[in-house]
């Protein structure tokens, strides 16, 4: 089955924007199979942004990305890495269109709320950079008991 990398960064941490951004996802029918609070190191924003490494903005968005903690999360679902990044919106929130996370939540390129991972290869590589094998739960939805 599919898997993505989301993590909420540190400005919708902040913003208290935590369970409106993961309620998004239960709604849409994706599971969630890996969740942390994560402050991250230098190490690790580097290696996460390392294709933007020759970047001007590399800098800030290192100091940004580290300077407090995120909610690092495995989804798991039938096309969950293109259909997040839907749900995500454009990179720059003020193209983003309504009824994305960030066209709903956000105006600032470098404020941007939520990082998905861009396609199926990079979510398995920045999923075995952000979590431990030990650290993802497989686990069957057994929705009726729940509500019957
Ligand atoms: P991420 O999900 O954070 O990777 O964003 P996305 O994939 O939508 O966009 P990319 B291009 O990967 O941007 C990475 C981070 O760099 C910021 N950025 C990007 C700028 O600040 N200025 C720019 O001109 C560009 C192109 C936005 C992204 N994160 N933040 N915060
Ligand atoms: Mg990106």
């Amino acid at each position: 089955m599919e898997r993505t990398f989301l993590a909420i960064k540190p400005d919708g941490v902040q913003r208290g924007l935590v369970g409106e951004i993961i309620g998004r996802f239960e709604a849409k029918g994706f599971k969630l199979v890996g969740m942390k609070l994560i402050t991250a190191s230098r190490e690790l924003a580097e290696q996460h942004y390392g294709v933007h490494k020759e970047r001007p903005f590399f800098a800030g968005l290192v100091d940004f990305i580290t300077s407090g903690p995120m909610v690092a999360m495995v989804w798991e679902g039938n096309g969950v890495v293109a259909s997040a990044r839907k749900m995500i919106g454009a990179t720059n929130p003020l193209n983003s269109e309504p009824g994305t996370i960030r066209g709903d939540l956000a105006v600032n390129v470098g404020r941007n709320i939520i990082h998905g991972s861009d396609a199926v290869e990079t979510a398995r590589d920045e999923i075995s950079l952000w979590f431990k094998e030990e650290e993802l739960s497989a686990w069957t939805p057994c929705l009726t008991p729940w509500i019957v």
